[in-house]
């Protein structure tokens, strides 16, 4: 088992040296299709281990409690700076520890408790933050939940899409302070304009949470919700390709209670490592090159997810447009839950999450579907004709699960696909 080429520094920890090596092993050696996941460059992996962990900063640049800040003020003007521009926005807060902190910090900054926000139902591919009963959002806030159109046989009919008469129907009925746009789990592009049509009859703010497309949007491979949205809030660790992290995007008008609400509302000390490997990502994803890698993960998924249909499998919507295949297991296999595929998958070396479909019989730890991504595997260098191989690994291995000599004969392919893929070895060409 070799070591990866970023834990050098870790002497004398011959414990964690062993699972960082065991960890760099299975990222390399088998499939990651986990749609949320990607391999961050070098360079955000080297910022997010700097001298920068040592410092604290509480307050924001040139407003800091603490002593020592010159140069980190300059560091977060820099992220600041470049996400503005990358996205065309009139203000930015970097320091959310993650995209679900950055949901309740618009939230808290822009709503009282008990307001009434209107979003997508966690089954229909919402964020658990879009109100989920699980989610602490739901006992704060009064959700409101939208879904999509049914199911549709015919090709001629969109079915399992933002279902926008719903929307309005909800929206005039419940009349929320805030509609929130964005999904978890859903494959589709999600067009601003018509929620900002819906928001403006009713009166209310919208927020487009874009954690997962925030990186196609920053290729020119989703469309852009900041001139439409009060408010953008994402994660910068998917498809935009940086450290774990979120980040929040709003006009002028609401920045003051953004940035409250970040620190000191819910949120102490910012993580000025992540915040300096965000402005790295954030460089990185204005350069002509990630507008092209955007291109080649939205080629792959939508031939992956033809590539899965010849397979036997039902594609939630009928296909994609953007990273993101989900599928129905069902069409498959009756018998086979999404808790199963995902184990079967797992021992054969495809990293891949179960998920609800929309109106899911069963619940959210067993479910009937599977979310496939194609970011991480595109970055390693995958095209087309691989995501056609891995599409039929995946199917060899569901097919044959109740064999482990099958399944190993799988896992011994995907190891063998793999080894041609290193993430790191040229990075993302
Ligand atoms: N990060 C989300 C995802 O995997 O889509 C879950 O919070």
């Amino acid at each position: 088992m070799g070591s990866s080429p970023f834990d050098a520094w870790i002497t004398g920890d011959d414990q964690v040296t062993d699972l960082l090596s065991q960890e760099w092993n299975r990222q390399t050696s088998t499939l990651q299709l986990i749609a949320s996941e990607n391999f961050a460059s070098p360079a955000v992996m080297a910022a997010t281990g700097s001298v920068l962990t040592n410092k604290y900063s509480e307050g924001y640049p040139g407003r800091r409690y603490y002593g020592g800040n010159q140069v980190v003020d300059q560091v977060e003007d820099l992220a600041r700076r470049r996400l503005v521009a990358l996205f065309g926005a009139d203000h930015a807060n970097v320091q959310p520890h993650s995209g679900a902190n950055a949901n309740v910090a618009v939230y808290q900054g822009l709503l009282e408790p008990g307001d009434t926000i209107l979003a997508m139902r966690l089954d229909q591919g919402g964020h658990l933050t879009h109100g989920s009963p699980a989610s602490i959002t739901s006992k704060i806030w009064n959700f409101v939940s939208y879904g999509v159109t049914p199911r549709s046989d015919d090709p001629s009919v969109a079915g399992e899409v933002i279902d926008f008469d719903n929307v309005r129907a909800l929206a005039l009925h419940h009349r929320p302070k805030l509609i929130v746009a964005g999904a978890t789990a859903y494959s589709r592009f999600i067009e601003p304009a018509p929620f900002r049509e819906i928001a403006d009859e009713v009166g209310a703010l919208l927020m487009f949470d874009s954690a997962h497309v925030a990186g196609l949007i920053a290729g020119g491979s989703h469309p852009n919700p900041v001139p439409f949205a009060d408010v953008v809030t994402f994660t910068t660790h998917k498809t935009l390709r940086g450290p774990r992290g979120g980040a929040i995007l709003c006009r002028e008008e609401h920045a003051k209670k953004i940035d409250m609400s970040v620190f000191p509302g819910m949120q102490g000390g910012p993580l000025e490592n992540a915040i300096a490997a965000k402005a790295v990502a954030f460089r990185e994803a204005s350069h002509k090159s990630f507008s092209e890698y955007t291109e080649r993960i939205v080629e792959n998924a939508k031939g992956f997810a033809g590539a899965l249909a010849a397979e036997g499998f039902r594609i939630v919507s009928g296909g994609t447009d953007n990273h993101m295949v989900i599928l129905d297991l069902r069409d498959f296999d009756a018998d086979l839950t999404g808790k199963v595929a995902q184990e079967v998958l797992d021992r054969a070396g495809i990293t891949t999450n179960r998920n609800q479909i929309p109106d899911d019989p069963r619940s959210p730890f067993v479910t009937s579907g599977l979310r496939l991504g194609t970011p991480a595997e595109t970055t390693a260098g995958m095209g087309v004709g691989e995501f056609s191989q891995v599409a039929s690994l995946i199917a060899r291995a569901l097919r044959g699960r109740d064999e482990e000599a099958h399944v190993e004969g799988v896992r011994v392919d995907v190891n063998e696909l793999c080894s041609r893929f290193n993430p790191y070895a040229d990075f993302g060409k």
